[in-house]
């Protein structure tokens, strides 16, 4: 039992557990207006800090929905939607997506230190830029950044790094099983009907019209059909700093679930002072394509700060749409083909056919 009924035991669907949420009215599905709006200037101004209890002053930890002084959706927060024998199944998985060290990757926002030029090995700079790696960090950036990993699940869109063409493709962990694939797609599907249920279902819904419009390939899938998702991030022990999400379709919405025994590490949006509290099992849709937002520290399971090398496992999965992927070409065969025979001045997407 969880405060929120019997939800695993009758194992009721997303569209089910939503309609039966909306009928209790306040009773129990909570509509709440932000407190205050900062202003988007501020807000951005903070990009790149690590968020705290000064940036909120509502904190939200039950079933329902922020939205803001002027009415529009920040984050509907699903408790106890993801049963137990799903979550168990995806962790190793997650886990080992969420496997590259945040120091030397490429989310400088959202690592809090910013992007720096790359070091050859001799210590000559590079032109590209990077997070600076562990031994170049200050003392409070490496303690947040040590445990701190992250990785990306499902597919890519066609991208240039480093001077080279990346095709649309399976993510950077290609290790994945088939049957990993499966079992992240069926999280990725109660995730998708969550969304699909909520009150942005017009969100939702421009999300799936885009996935509609990209080569089945390239989205996230079950037997039941596509999601209108293409790429999960994973993050493991990683309290982020103010950021906003690049990459990921503005006009759709941010799904995300966490899984790990922990306190703390709630999702602040500092722009309108509140915070969210979710935890494993829980669904949380906000508009991080849109907006600034970032955790408050990661605390052991009784709310003790954890010491450098103890940090409780908090596994974070950011579920969405990678941009530009509706230009992907069919198979990743194709796509092999296209960026092999591109030319070097040749954009990264031919221009689209015009229908006839
Ligand atoms: O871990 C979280 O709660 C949020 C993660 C996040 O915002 C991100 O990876 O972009
Ligand atoms: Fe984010």
């Amino acid at each position: 039992m969880t405060p929120e009924g019997p939800a695993y035991e009758k194992r009721l669907s997303q569209q089910e557990r939503s309609y039966s949420e909306h009928a209790t009215g306040l009773g129990r599905y909570k509509i709440l207006t932000a407190p205050s709006d900062i202003g988007k200037e501020k807000a951005l101004s903070l990009i790149e800090e690590p968020l705290d209890e000064s940036h909120y002053t509502l904190l939200v930890s039950e079933t329902g929905m922020v939205v803001t002084p002027d009415q529009q959706v920040l984050c509907i927060l699903l408790k106890a939607r993801l049963w137990p024998e799903l979550l168990e199944s995806v962790r190793p998985i997650v886990r080992k997506a969420a496997r590259q060290p945040v120091a030397g990757g490429n989310r400088g926002d959202a690592a809090g230190t910013g992007m720096v030029p790359r070091k050859r090995k001799n210590g000559s700079l590079t032109n590209m830029k990077g997070v600076p790696r562990l031994q170049d960090l200050s003392d409070e950036d490496y303690q947040r950044l040590k445990p701190a990993k992250g990785g990306t699940f499902g597919y890519n869109a066609r991208d240039l790094r480093g001077g080279q063409v990346y095709p649309c493709r399976l993510t950077a962990y290609s290790g994945a099983l088939p049957s990993e694939l499966r079992l992240m797609s069926e999280l990725a599907k109660e995730v998708a009907e969550a969304l699909r249920y909520s009150l942005v279902q017009d969100r939702w819904e421009t999300q799936f019209k885009k996935a509609s419009q990209t080569p089945p390939a390239f989205l996230l899938k079950t037997r039941d059909g596509h999601t209108p998702f293409t790429t999960i991030t994973c993050n493991k022990s990683w309290r982020t700093a103010a950021h906003v999400d690049k990459g990921d379709l503005k006009e759709g919405f941010g799904a995300m679930c966490c899984l790990g025994d922990f306190e703390g590490c709630d999702l602040v949006f500092p722009r309108y002072r509140t915070a969210v509290r979710y935890r494993e099992g829980d669904i949380l849709l906000a508009n991080v394509a849109n907006e600034v937002h970032g955790n408050t520290p990661l605390l052991n399971p009784d709310g003790t700060v954890p010491k450098l090398n103890r940090v409780p496992e908090r596994l974070a999965c950011v579920f969405y749409y990678e941009e530009n992927m509706d230009q992907c070409l069919r198979t990743p065969e194709e796509e092999m083909e296209f960026v092999n025979n591109r030319k070097e001045r040749d954009p990264i997407y031919p221009k689209k056919k015009k229908k006839s």
